[in-house]
């Protein structure tokens, strides 16, 4: 088991009760084995970006882990699984999608995972709550440039 260090998970939802899906997975994933609840965010609720179907409840999770990062993401996708995830195409509307955002320093380009998630400096979903929780992450020009994406603190 490595030493403990902080990984930054980006919660999303847009089907079924998906607000009590994103507020549950948040729970659980602070009791996960070996990981400890760091800083949770706000909820937020947000217009789909490159995506479709009803309003996303978005949130962003801080834990101090001491999983590695494949068996950190094995344990988000089988959560995934529990809320009855299923991918019928990219970018389809789900009952929740968990994403390792941030992982310690780390930059991970593997066939299964690539950290810094690619996409998440241009999504006010993600940058949002990450600014409650980790203002240092965020600079205010980042936040600037997704400021015309529909989204609210709940
Ligand atoms: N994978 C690679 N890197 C990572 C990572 N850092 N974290 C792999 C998690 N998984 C990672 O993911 C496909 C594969 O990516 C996984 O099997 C994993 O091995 P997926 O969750 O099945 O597919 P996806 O959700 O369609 O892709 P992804 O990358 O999660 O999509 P995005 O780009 O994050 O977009 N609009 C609003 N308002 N709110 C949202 O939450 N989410 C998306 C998803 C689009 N629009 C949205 C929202
Ligand atoms: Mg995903």
């Amino acid at each position: 088991m490595r030493e403990p260090l902080i990984a930054t998970i980006g919660l999303g939802a847009n089907l079924g009760d998906a607000q009590q899906a994103v507020q549950e997975a948040m729970q659980t994933i602070a009791a996960f084995d070996y990981c400890q609840l760091h800083a949770a965010s706000p909820l937020y609720r947000s217009a789909p970006v490159d995506s479709s179907g009803p309003d996303y409840f978005n949130a962003v999770l801080q834990i101090s882990t001491r999983l590695n990062a494949p068996d950190l993401l094995a344990r988000l996708h089988q959560l995934e699984r529990g809320a009855g995830r299923e991918r019928p195409y990219r970018n389809a509307p789900r009952t929740l999608d968990l994403d390792i955002l941030l992982y310690g320093a780390a930059r991970i380009d593997s066939p299964t995972l690539t950290v810094p998630h690619p996409r998440m400096r241009q999504r006010a979903f993600v940058l949002r709550p990450l600014a409650d929780i980790a203002p240092a992450l965020v600079s205010a020009q980042e936040l600037q440039a997704v400021s015309e994406q529909v989204i609210e603190k709940i």
